[in-house]
């Protein structure tokens, strides 16, 4: 499938993945306030501030910034620490859960040594457990994320809220005040609204950014201040309008990502997809439009858990609005494709993909499943089929 507007302007602009646009000014900007913001932490701690080092999006940060604390994203995307992981860990787990508690155990990342206290939750298995080996290494506090999607698990939920908050309180000593929370409301919500406009503008064809580029913002606002994520969003959107406005932009087979996490130090399928003449358009992922989507609708607690709570993890029972969000994705961001994408042993992600797939199939949106983890091993194989897909659509 491919939509005729695409198709004319493919031939009528000059920039395709590879081919020279420069830099954009506002990622080296970004750059350069990552370099500096391990020392910016250690700074904040040594000033009394509490670091929260959570692995999910499902956590509510605003509670953790509105006590005058740090929240800081811990996911492992490398694989390098997973063989230490796996001396306590089975093999067939996903190479996040081993990767992240190999950073922890190996004292490899300088956001978990940072980290007071890191948040759990109880989304799939395997990550539920291993927080139960790394309780032995550090803090931990884990929320209980319910399953169901109905009132009675809502509930359970917004309990979940408001004792994370009490525990926060008690663990800062910084009472959370009506004025504070809304403080905090605010500011995230302006960086969910700064990042929707981002995608209706990765929706414009040509794109005036590349997925790597575009992953590289989302993975780097897991680990920096609120206040620099919002200025570098501006930023970028600012250099992307004048480039949309100048018809400058990269073109090539439109591609949606959908599924796991692609978290700090893993980009390997981007990377691919790109190398073999796709351009990412938008990710149906934590780490693109889960963090993202849905304002906090009011500045209390029980409007937090209300936009908390509906976020489509797959690892929710009957989890339609999901499929829903990924079908409105491929017609809103221009997608000629979509490449499915599954973590090794990530069984919640991978089993929801099969129904995803049934579906897409049917109102024929061309998709392809690809299962993996984050070794070197699979690369080659893996570009064969994208190169065939990407030709294909
Ligand atoms: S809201 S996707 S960040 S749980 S760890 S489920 S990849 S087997 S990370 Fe996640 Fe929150 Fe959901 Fe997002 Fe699968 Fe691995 Fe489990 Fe994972």
């Amino acid at each position: 499938m491919k939509n005729n507007l695409n198709n004319i302007l493919e031939d009528s602009l000059n920039y395709k993945i590879g081919e020279t646009l420069d830099e954009l000014k506002s990622i080296k900007k970004l750059d350069e306030i990552f370099s500096k913001r391990k020392d910016q932490l250690y700074r904040e701690k040594d000033e009394g501030k509490k670091v929260y080092g959570r692995f999910c999006v499902f956590v509510p940060t605003e509670i953790i910034c509105a006590a005058d604390a740090i929240p800081v994203g811990l996911c492992g995307g490398k694989e390098s620490t997973i063989p230490s992981a796996e001396e306590d860990l089975p093999r067939n787990i996903c190479p996040l859960i081993k990767s992240s508690y190999g950073f922890k155990k190996d004292k490899a990342c300088p956001y978990f040594e940072a980290s007071d206290v890191i948040v759990g939750e109880t989304t799939c298995d395997g990550k539920k457990k291993m927080f139960e080996h790394m309780a032995e290494l550090s803090e931990m506090y884990v929320m209980h994320l319910p399953h169901f999607k109905d009132e009675r698990s809502y509930e359970l939920w917004l309990k979940e809220v408001y004792d994370f908050k009490d525990y926060v309180e008690k663990f800062t000593g910084n009472k959370i005040t009506e004025e504070k929370l809304k403080e905090a409301i605010d500011e995230e919500n302006e960086e969910r609204m700064l990042s929707h406009k981002l995608y209706e503008l990765r929706s414009q064809i040509p794109t005036p950014i590349t997925g790597k580029d575009a992953l590289k913002i989302f993975q780097r606002s897991f680990l920096l201040d609120i206040k620099d994520r919002l200025a570098i969003l501006k930023e970028v959107i600012s250099e992307l309008e004048e480039r949309v406005k100048n018809g400058e932009g990269y073109t090539g087979k439109r591609i949606l990502v959908a599924g796991c996490p692609m978290v700090a130090g893993n980009t390997k399928i981007v990377d691919i997809i790109e190398e073999v003449g796709g351009l990412v358009v938008g990710e149906e992922t934590c780490t693109g439009t889960r963090k993202f989507d849905n304002l906090v609708n009011g500045y209390t607690i029980d409007d937090l858990a209300e936009r908390y709570f509906k976020i489509n993890c797959a690892s929710a029972f009957k989890n339609d609005s999901r499929i829903e969000r990924i079908k409105e994705l491929v017609k809103e961001q221009n997608a000629d494709g979509v490449v499915y994408y599954t973590l090794q042993y990530c069984h919640t992600f991978n089993v929801e993909g099969a129904l995803i797939e049934k579906e897409l199939k049917n109102l024929g949106i061309p998709i392809i499943r690809i299962e993996t983890d984050y070794s070197e091993s699979d690369k080659e194989q893996i570009k064969t089929r994208l190169e065939a897909f990407v030709e294909m659509i």
